[in-house]
């Protein structure tokens, strides 16, 4: 039976989805990712019958509801669509469609503007975390049009400045969750580390890349993508995420010296599919690895001085600057984004 509800279609950072309210959404899980996979066109690599763009960074969804948690506005849970298998998950987070919560969650009434920017307290339901974002809201609404640029969007719009705290083993339980700089799998020397998103980092040229490959040539790199996926697999198990072979997480960093000044180079897989730019908190973690000694990222990495450090990750389209600030042990103890986000469409969604 057809179901209509209510749906914000949004640009978020470099990714775009459905913004929905929770309680727009059947309460029932398995009810609910049926919806959304009719909605988003899923499984099918064109999406032809849904709103999904055929690429996972497209295929996505923001899930908010006002929050009962003290300090914090709002809960957002996400969830990825797959495009090409009947797979809604949430066992990864995503703070490029973070940037449109804020925004949504003031036009849909959850969270009231307090003058020209309204800091936004967002609870991360997939991780437990908490991040904080700085909204545009001149006259008390919303405004997306502005001068901030972000590379892999073409153009400007308004700034949204996100801000992370205490994202150490969002789902791995632990920063470094097999205790080291570096494992050895498939004969890869990779780090396996979670400040905010599971990433598995290793040189590229451990794997035969350059890392400074395009989007196509990776997605096109078919012996390439299978040694990577023989690595993930086991990398799943090792950072307490258990078998990984459905699920969208550990995320696939292939990193190389910095070739345009920056910090550091990446190539990511998401995981079956090369990046487009990098995810948020895929960038954060690992611009943190580049601070572990005795990483595989350290030995490429440039790093700058300083207990607060902006370290920019270089990716097929340009750059995302991190700003880390470190504790007194020298760990990785917040970190901070500007990124951008667009309404596209606010209306109904028919499946
Ligand atoms: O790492 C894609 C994206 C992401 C995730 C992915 C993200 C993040 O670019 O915080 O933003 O890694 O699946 O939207």
């Amino acid at each position: 039976m057809s179901e209509a509800i209510p749906c914000m279609w949004m640009r978020g950072g470099t990714s775009k989805g459905g913004f929905f309210l929770a309680s727009d959404l059947p309460a029932e899980t398995e009810a609910r990712d049926a919806f959304l996979l009719r909605a988003m066109g899923s499984p099918d690599p064109r999406q032809i019958d849904g709103m999904g763009g055929a690429d996972p960074l497209t295929s996505k969804v923001a899930v908010v509801s006002k929050s009962d948690r003290p300090g914090v506005d709002v809960d957002y849970l996400f969830l990825q669509v797959f495009v090409d298998q009947a797979i809604v998950t949430d066992s990864q987070n995503c703070g490029n469609m973070l940037a449109g919560v804020g925004p949504f969650a003031i036009e849909r009434g959850l969270v009231p503007a307090t003058g020209e920017q309204t800091r936004v307290a967002i609870f991360m339901v997939n991780t437990g975390q908490v991040a904080v974002a700085t909204c545009e809201t001149p006259g008390g609404v919303p405004a997306y049009e502005g001068t901030a640029a972000i590379d892999g969007v073409p153009g400007t719009a308004a700034p949204v400045p996100l801000e992370f705290r205490d994202t150490a083993g969002s789902s791995c339980g632990a920063l470094l969750p097999t205790g080291n700089a570096a494992d050895m799998i498939e004969g890869v020397s990779c780090t396996l580390i979670d400040n905010g998103m599971p990433c598995v980092v290793f040189k590229a040229k451990d794997v035969g890349a350059t890392g400074y490959e395009d989007r196509d040539v990776l997605d096109n790199w078919t012996s390439l993508k299978a040694r990577i996926e023989a690595i993930r697999l086991k990398a799943g198990p090792m950072m307490n995420l258990g078998d990984v072979k459905d699920k969208s997480v550990p995320k696939m960093m292939l990193v190389a010296p910095p070739a345009q000044g920056g910090a550091v180079t990446v190539r990511s897989f998401i995981p079956h599919r090369a990046h487009a730019t990098i995810g948020v908190l895929g960038a954060v973690s690992v611009a943190t690895a580049c601070l572990v000694k005795g990483s595989p990222a350290a030995d490429v990495a440039k790093i700058p001085d300083g207990s607060t450090k902006t370290l920019s990750v270089e990716h097929p389209t340009g750059e995302m600057s991190c700003v880390l600030t470190l504790d007194e042990k020298g760990q990785v103890a917040t970190a901070a984004l500007l990124r951008t986000a667009r309404k596209l469409m606010d209306g109904t969604i028919f499946a």
